[in-house]
């Protein structure tokens, strides 16, 4: 986003800790041994040193993965996301009349919070599964009553976040870790706007696998974090490392044991522009309010293994809860059959991934106009668990 001048705001009386606190834990963060370029074995699988060292701490941070052509694409569409937001919470419109991005979509798109509020955090929403809230700092003045934080659904809104989507480099991650067969989730664009952004208090996502006899360290899958402008401690994703191995951590206690939402085990990302980080849902995570001047924009793409949704009862938290069958799945997958397409029309010298559910099936996606018009609601298909 263009610089933008934002009234300074801070953590009032908790101002010296939380810098302390930032500036500690991106020590740690950079001490672990789990982020670098993406690299591949001699037969183009994902590197076993890389998968290794996910399946330890539960993320990794894949550096330099989106080229500046691309990432000036994104920011594009990104203004134009903006620029269609509606006017206000639950209005139609946007600020130049026309209709407003998700006005006409049935599935959950747009979601609203107070500037550097935390509205998830100590509510019984999605769950319960955000019991603490989140320290939230004053906004400036002049800051707009509620701010979009959220946008789930994303892809249908812009073509150059679907293309991002298909990335071969994305692609081979997900097949690395999840296996071939491979599965969508959700896609989603998390808004931190500098001195505005809201917090997401901690929580572990996943709603169904939990208490399952074959729970592992991968049942909930994991989510890929694009990051647009890269991310600092300040506004960055916080992430305890090694807890999806944990079972459901006990929130409320760690936060009474620390004295403060501060955990002293998490540690931020530290991400430049155009690198892609993947975290898995299962692990204690969660993002303070934004009260620095640089903006955080990421692209989420959840990724699924295919035996944690299909025959599975989804958990209802991102639409309709069902039983998810093949068909679903090979519907709600057909969004990487049009990311692959729109990649390979926008990149043609690029290697296109090979999905292999799709060869298997002799299925092949033309991404046109057509195609477009069926992204609507694409997400009433998310497979949520
Ligand atoms: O990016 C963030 O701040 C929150 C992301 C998150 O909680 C999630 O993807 O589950």
């Amino acid at each position: 986003m263009d610089a933008t001048s934002v009234r300074e705001v801070n953590y009032g009386a908790d101002e010296a800790a939380m810098q302390v606190y930032l500036k500690d834990g991106e020590t740690r963060a950079l001490k672990l041994g789990n982020r670098g370029p993406v690299h591949y074995t001699s037969s183009g699988k994902l590197h076993p040193d890389i998968i290794e060292a996910y399946w330890q701490y539960g993320f990794y941070i894949f550096e330099g993965v989106y080229c500046d052509k691309e990432l000036e694409d994104i920011k594009t569409d990104l203004r134009d996301i903006l620029e269609r937001l509606p006017i206000a919470k639950g209005a139609t419109l946007d600020a130049k009349g026309r209709q407003a991005i998700g006005a006409n979509c049935e599935a959950p798109t747009l979601f609203w919070s107070k500037p550097l509020a935390d509205p998830f955090g100590g509510t019984d929403l999605a769950n319960g599964r955000h019991p603490v809230k989140m320290l939230e700092p004053t906004p400036a003045t002049d800051a707009p009553k509620e701010i979009v934080y959220l946008i789930l659904g994303s892809l249908q809104f812009s073509d150059a976040c679907l293309r991002a989507y298909g990335h071969p480099d994305l692609l081979a991650i997900a097949e690395g870790i999840n296996g071939p067969d491979f599965t969508p989730f959700s896609d989603a664009i998390f808004i931190k706007e500098p001195g505005r952004g809201a917090s997401v208090a901690w929580h572990q996502d996943g709603v169904t696998h939990w208490d399952a006899p074959d729970w592992d360290d991968g049942s909930h899958g994991f989510n890929f974090m694009m990051q647009l402008y890269g991310c600092t401690p300040a506004n960055g994703l916080w992430v305890v490392p090694g807890s999806h191995k944990m079972g459901r951590v006990d929130i409320k206690e760690l936060v009474a044991k620390a004295g403060s939402e501060r955990l002293p085990d998490a540690v931020p990302f530290v991400c430049g522009p155009g690198d892609l980080a993947i975290t898995n849902r299962q692990c204690l995570h969660g993002s303070f309010a934004n009260t620095s001047q640089d903006w955080r924009v990421t692209l989420n793409f959840g990724c699924h293994r295919r035996r944690s949704v299909l025959g599975v009862a989804g958990g209802g938290l991102h639409n309709a809860p069902t039983v998810y069958d093949e068909t679903r799945i090979q519907k709600r997958s057909r969004i990487i059959g049009y990311a692959i397409d729109a990649r390979r029309q926008r990149f043609p010298n690029e290697k296109s991934f090979q999905y292999a559910p799709f060869s298997e099936n002799d299925n092949s996606y033309k991404w046109d106009e057509e195609a477009k018009a069926s992204m609507k609601d694409y997400n009433l298909l998310d497979l949520s668990i």
